[in-house]
This record gives structure tokens, C-alpha cells and sequence, in this order.
């Protein structure tokens, strides 16, 4: 199955499925072999990364030149975090068409105004496009798209801008109907108690991503009650790459040596390992002079 059939399984199926965060191609890597079956192309992540804001300042090139890199190095999907599609319905549907010639599997949208900013900033107010312009950008996105089963899901932004649920409701029934293959409903809340309004309102009419960032202590089994589709981890990697470059810089900075670290790190050998170095030297082997 190619890599949009395998997303488009994962989103649509009853089964809950899991993305899990990268931002780069050494952390999708890692991604694939802890055994998940798709990857999410977090903005926060990969902006942070690139030492920026979640605020657009990195650009849609750039942005495809980093999945490239992802997608290159593995060969489970990735369903990119395409903010609000970084423009309007036009630069939306390049999106899409960029996005195919890359051998990316979809792309989640979200129905802010360009720049958008991350929808967790305390007291930011998150200004929304109205449904008829972002309904008619998932539809542009859609008759865009070569592939049938590349994947565009709307993400429904009403609960993190404050306008209710009726509002939400109301957002995603549009983005349905405009031919979005799922919607993302996000909540900004400590508790499940948003999602679980949502979907019981929802009543199961089409697939729904949720992203448990602050509602972490929610147990997976509520997710599978309500008849959540896919969840993702959306930041988990960046995070816990950042914990653990500060613990070392600051060990070794201390320190002034290495001795204390080396057993806490990853050996030089694991990083080969993971940059697929034997398959280079078999490579040198076949294709170089002997001798
Ligand atoms: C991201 O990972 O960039 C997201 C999810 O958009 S969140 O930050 O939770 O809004
Ligand atoms: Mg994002």
C-alpha cells in the first residue's frame, strides 16, 4: 500500500490510531521504529527546531525542504501540519501539489488567519477565517490533489478562539461537506470535557483527530470510548529532545569533561546505525576501485 492509502487507512478506520510527532528526518526515523504507523510534521516542533516561532516565520519551501529529509529517511506516512495552508485556497492547492510531488501523505489545516500562532499562547487572541473562505480552500485543496487518497484534514480552531461549541459543531459539519477527510477538533482544556461535548454531538458522522497535548491525563481507553479515530502526539520529541540537551550541555559545561556523560548518551555507533552507514560501506564494496 503506498504511503497516502496506509494515512488514509489510519484516519478513517474505527480502529484508534497514533501519530506521533518529528521535525526532522532523524526523529522520524526514530518515530518508525518505536512501531507507529504514521508521523506528525508538527509546526511548533519544526519551527522550534529551526530556532523560530510558531507564527509562520519559517517558510512553505522550507517547510517541504524538512519533509523531504523525513520522508526520504522512512517509509511510513507523514501528514503535515500545514497551519492554515499558508495563504489563501491558490497557495493551498501548491501546498497540495508540492506536497504529492514530495511523497508526502496529507496535510492537517487549520481554520486561522495567515500567520497563524500556536493555539496554546496564553491570552492570544486567535483571530479565525470565516467557513465560506475556508471551506472553499479544503475544497480547492481537494479537486487539487492527484492522488484520491491524499489525506486533507480541517482542523476546527472555535473552542482555542473561545466561540463555543455550537460554533464548532457548526465549523466542522462545513469542513465535512466541503471534503475534508477528517476534522481535527482541538481543545486547549486541562480535561477531556470538550471532546467528549464534541463527539457525542458529532455522533460519529465522519473521522475526527484529536491532539491530547493539555488534556495528557485523559487515560487512551476514553479516546476509543468517545470513537476518536486517531490521536496525535503532537510535541513529544521536540520536548523531550530539549530536556535532554540541556541536562548534557549543562553537565558538560559544569563539568568540563566528558567522563560523567558517555553512558548517557546515545553511542556514536547507534547514530551510524541510525544513518544507515552499512549500507554505505556494502555500497563502497560493490561500486568502488579495489585495491
Ligand atoms: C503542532 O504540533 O504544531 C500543532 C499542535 O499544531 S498544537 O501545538 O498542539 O496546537
Ligand atoms: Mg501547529
Amino acid at each position: 500500500m503506498n504511503k497516502t492509502s496506509q494515512l488514509k487507512q489510519s484516519i478513517v478506520s474505527n480502529r484508534l490510531e497514533f501519530l506521533m510527532e518529528a521535525h526532522d528526518a532523524l526523529s522520524a526515523i526514530i518515530v518508525e521504529e518505536a512501531g507507529f504507523k504514521g508521523i506528525w510534521a508538527s509546526g511548533l516542533s519544526m519551527s522550534a527546531a529551526m530556532g523560530v516561532r510558531d507564527n509562520n516565520e519559517v517558510s512553505w519551501t522550507q517547510v517541504i525542504d524538512i519533509l523531504e529529509f523525513m520522508s526520504d529517511a522512512t517509509s511510513i506516512p507523514i501528514l503535515l501540519d500545514g497551519d492554515t495552508g499558508y495563504g489563501n485556497f491558490n497557495n493551498a492547492r501548491r501546498l497540495v501539489k508540492k506536497l504529492e510531488q514530495r511523497g508526502i501523505a496529507g496535510v492537517c489545516i487549520e481554520d486561522k488567519q495567515f500567520p497563524k500562532s500556536n493555539s496554546f499562547i496564553e491570552g492570544k487572541a486567535q483571530p479565525l477565517a470565516s467557513i465560506e473562505e475556508f471551506s472553499g480552500k479544503i475544497k480547492a485543496m481537494k479537486d487539487g490533489q492527484q492522488d484520491e487518497d491524499f489525506v486533507v484534514v480541517a482542523r476546527v480552531e472555535a473552542l482555542i478562539a473561545g466561540l463555543g461549541m455550537e460554533e464548532a459543531l457548526r465549523r466542522a459539519e462545513a469542513y465535512r461537506l466541503a471534503g475534508a477527510d477528517a476534522v481535527l477538533i482541538h481543545s486547549k482544556k486541562s480535561d477531556v470535557s470538550e471532546i467528549e461535548a464534541f463527539m457525542k454531538e458529532w455522533g460519529g458522522r465522519h473521522p475526527v483527530v484529536i491532539v491530547p497535548t493539555k488534556y495528557y491525563s485523559t487515560p487512551t481507553s476514553r479516546f476509543r470510548e468517545l470513537g476518536v479515530n486517531a490521536v496525535i502526539w503532537a510535541n513529544h520529541n521536540l520536548r523531550a529532545s530539549v530536556a535532554a540537551m540541556q541536562e548534557v550541555s549543562q553537565r558538560i559545561f559544569r563539568e568540563q569533561s566528558l567522563i560523567s556523560v558517555e553512558d548517557d548518551v546515545a553511542a556514536l555507533e547507534e547514530i551510524f546505525r541510525l544513518q544507515k552507514m552499512e549500507e554505505l560501506q556494502a555500497a563502497e564494496e560493490r561500486y568502488l576501485p579495489k585495491g
